[in-house]
């Protein structure tokens, strides 16, 4: 009898125990932000092991940490294989910078003003230099020297590339087979108020006959790094780098001091939203760039026919949507862009025709990257990678981001037009 009743009573209530059941068959979803991927808890658990944080208790994130990855990506392309100590010296010297970067501002509440702006000296091209640009280059360039393999450093911060033996004061430290440029702290006007700064990096093998001069060797086209990428010190700290492999994310976790691979083969997307320009200089670009720039915002971007063709107008596309971003370091505006897609504009002026940005130490090593996440680097005419390197200073403007949107500011300067100059 009380078994007939309870069947009356669950037969009364089909649909709530129907939902119910499936509720509970359903597996949790959790959406991944690295990759936007759907990830069921279990497959994330077979991915990642991933212990409760406490101070004694090792995260083990599927055992890839920068050091990991960077051992066996060398090994494969074994004419790379000398570069591993290498690059665990610069994943060690973003690991000091970036502390660095977290106890500036509670350095200086403990009067600890040492690494402050306060103490200024002026670099080769007449800016200031902060304290924390000095201490970020001696850094790099001690980490980088004592690795053994690398012979030439140059920096950003400095009239001439270094000889290593210079460096570390020891003739032991010459033989290296690779020459390493790098921009110590980029973005360093954010410091003072906890914005992203960055480090630039890129790697080239030196010249394989004859004595080595620090600055032939520095001189390289960029189509000539076999390395580059950059450490993001912002929210969190990253290091992107491609090895010629693509390009790969590793995310510093503060408590094991460890790098750990994040994402890897980071592809830009083929066109974004997002728009990084400083546009105060606007009136002074080359008037195709402010066509673009006008068109981008408006999210009307034209194209254009072929100039031989003879139907004449340029056709409107489809609207786009458009957002501005823009954080005064090179390094957090690409890797903004390197996830959501746009493009970064830094355009030459009629009073500074190359821009602002070095050729060397920032545009190179930025580019490479981009090209091999499937992006694009120019000048507006000219792929970055292909331009000469002159002076180690040299300036260039530059254009970075999402296929469509660069190459689409390549046709804007293809048009006729009259020049601001
Ligand atoms: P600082 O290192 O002097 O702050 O310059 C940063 C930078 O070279 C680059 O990272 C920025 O994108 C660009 O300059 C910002 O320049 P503006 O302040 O002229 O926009």
């Amino acid at each position: 009898m009380i078994f007939l009743l309870i069947l009356s009573l669950i037969a009364s209530f089909p649909l709530k125990s129907d939902a119910f059941t499936d509720l509970m068959r359903r597996p949790i979803i959790r959406h991944s932000f690295t990759s936007k991927v759907v990830t069921t808890d279990k497959q994330i658990d077979q991915k990642v092991s991933i212990k409760p944080l406490s101070s004694n208790t090792v995260v083990n994130y599927d055992k890839k940490t920068f050091r990991r990855f960077a051992q066996v990506e060398l090994y494969r392309t074994s004419e790379l294989e000398k570069l591993f100590p290498n690059l665990c010296s610069l994943e060690k010297a973003c690991r000091d910078i970036s502390k660095l970067m977290r106890r500036i501002a509670t350095d200086s509440l403990s009067g600890n003003h040492q690494l402050l702006g306060s103490e200024q000296s002026v670099n080769i091209q007449g800016e200031t230099q902060k304290k924390l640009d000095v201490v970020a280059n001696r850094i790099l360039k001690i980490a980088l020297c004592c690795s053994g393999e690398v012979s030439v450093v140059a920096s950003e911060e400095e009239d001439i590339p270094c000889a290593c033996s210079e460096v570390t004061d020891n003739g032991a430290f010459s033989g290296g087979e690779y020459a390493v440029v790098f921009d110590p702290l980029d973005g360093s006007s954010n410091i003072d108020s906890g914005l992203p700064t960055g480090t630039i990096f890129g790697i080239y093998r030196n010249p394989r006959y004859g004595p080595i001069d620090p600055l032939t060797t520095s001189k390289q086209r960029g189509s000539e790094l076999l390395v580059s990428g950059y450490c993001l010190y912002s929210a969190s700290t990253h290091l992107v780098i491609t090895m010629r492999n693509g390009v790969h994310m590793f995310t510093l976790d503060d408590v094991n001091d460890e790098f750990y691979l994040t994402r890897s083969n980071i592809q830009v997307p083929s066109h974004g939203p997002v728009y990084s320009f400083n546009d105060v200089h606007e009136s002074k670009w080359h008037e195709g760039v402010g066509n673009f720039y006008r068109d981008l915002k408006s999210g009307h971007l034209k194209t254009f026919s072929d100039p031989s063709s003879d139907d004449g107008a340029p056709i409107k596309k489809k609207k786009a949507p458009r957002t501005s971003r823009y954080f005064g370091a090179l390094v957090a505006d690409v890797h903004n862009i390197l996830f959501h897609g746009g493009i970064y504009g830094y355009p030459g002026t009629t009073s500074s025709p190359k821009g602002k940005l070095r050729l060397l130490y920032e545009a190179n090593p930025i580019a490479l990257l981009m090209e091999q996440a499937n992006g694009m680097a120019t000048n507006g005419v000219q792929r970055i990678l292909d331009l000469p390197v002159k002076d180690i200073h040299d300036r260039t403007p530059l254009f970075v981001g999402s296929r469509d949107e660069v190459s689409s500011l390549a046709q804007y300067l293809q048009q006729p037009q009259k020049s601001l100059e």
